[in-house]
């Protein structure tokens, strides 16, 4: 079933959003953020919508969202000075805002650095956190989330580059997009005056995949980094400890994480 943009209105009504844009069908909610954010958006303006045609990932990647079964959405973030030190976090923020409305609902959810969120190990969410600069600073940032709802959101095997499935899969029944929506702002909103301190971080350390294991890291045209994967570091990097027993801390970019076999 599409969105109800009265629904949605009045459902969001109960949290200290800015305004809301719903669209039936976009190309990506995150180009709409960015260019809204440019201009006058509001701290926690959302712009939302049913169906993308072409949603992004990292770097040239695709992010599917097939109509009536995903949540796709782009959260508004005007960073207080308090905040600014720690925007690096951000990513953290909303993976943990996202396994919070997991953990909920039963679910076993972990985060694959820096912003997939698994179930059993399989791919159940992406994260993408863009900036708005304006000058040296950052202006506003962009939260961009898409999560596999319905069984039909996730993508055929052979355009994946890892497992992925939805909460209908793995908590056999169909959960309501709303109320999902409705939990993931709700936390992140919760958890976000707390961004600085060590117990988000710690929080968010705990979460992570594939944590005390061999991973390898892969650094698009450099050699990979292998080791364990020991943390995080205090501005969000991945700690790793490697084969010379040396700690290494590993920078956001392209990144990609794999348990070692
Ligand atoms: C991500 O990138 O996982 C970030 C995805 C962010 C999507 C949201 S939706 C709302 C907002 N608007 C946008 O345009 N984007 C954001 P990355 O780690 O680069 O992963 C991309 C890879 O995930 C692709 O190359 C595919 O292999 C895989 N993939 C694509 N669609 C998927 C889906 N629906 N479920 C699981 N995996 C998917």
């Amino acid at each position: 079933m599409l969105m109800n943009p009265n629904e949605l209105n009045k459902t969001l009504s109960k949290l200290p959003l800015g305004e809301i844009k719903y669209f039936e069908s976009i190309g990506s909610t995150n180009d709409e953020a960015l260019a809204w954010a440019a201009n006058d958006a509001k701290d926690l303006s959302l712009v939302i919508a049913d169906e993308q045609t072409a949603g992004r990932g990292r770097l040239d990647r695709k992010w599917f969202t097939p109509p009536d079964t995903a949540l796709a959405f782009s959260l508004i973030l005007r960073p207080t000075e308090d905040e600014r030190p720690h925007l690096p976090r951000i990513v953290g923020l909303a993976a943990l805002a996202v396994t919070d409305a997991l953990k909920a609902r039963r679910l076993t959810p972990q985060i694959k650095w820096p912003n997939d969120v698994l179930v059993l190990g399989h791919k159940v969410a992406g994260i993408l956190v863009e900036s708005v600069w304006s000058g040296e600073d950052i202006d506003c940032v962009v939260i961009g989330v898409g999560i596999n709802v319905l069984k039909g959101s996730v993508p055929p095997e052979e355009v994946l580059n890892f497992p992925a499935t939805s909460l209908e899969d793995e908590l056999g029944y169909p959960p309501d997009r709303m109320e999902v929506l409705f939990e993931f702002l709700d936390n992140l909103i919760t958890l976000r005056p707390r961004l600085s301190t060590d117990e988000f971080l710690n929080r968010w350390a705990e979460s992570l995949a594939f944590l005390g294991e061999q991973v390898q890291v892969e650094l698009g045209d450099q050699p990979p980094v292998l080791g364990q994967l020991l943390g995080l570091e205090s501005d969000g990097s991945l700690r790793l400890r490697d084969g010379h027993d040396k700690t290494v801390a590993v920078r956001f970019g392209d990144v990609r994480l794999r348990p070692l076999t």
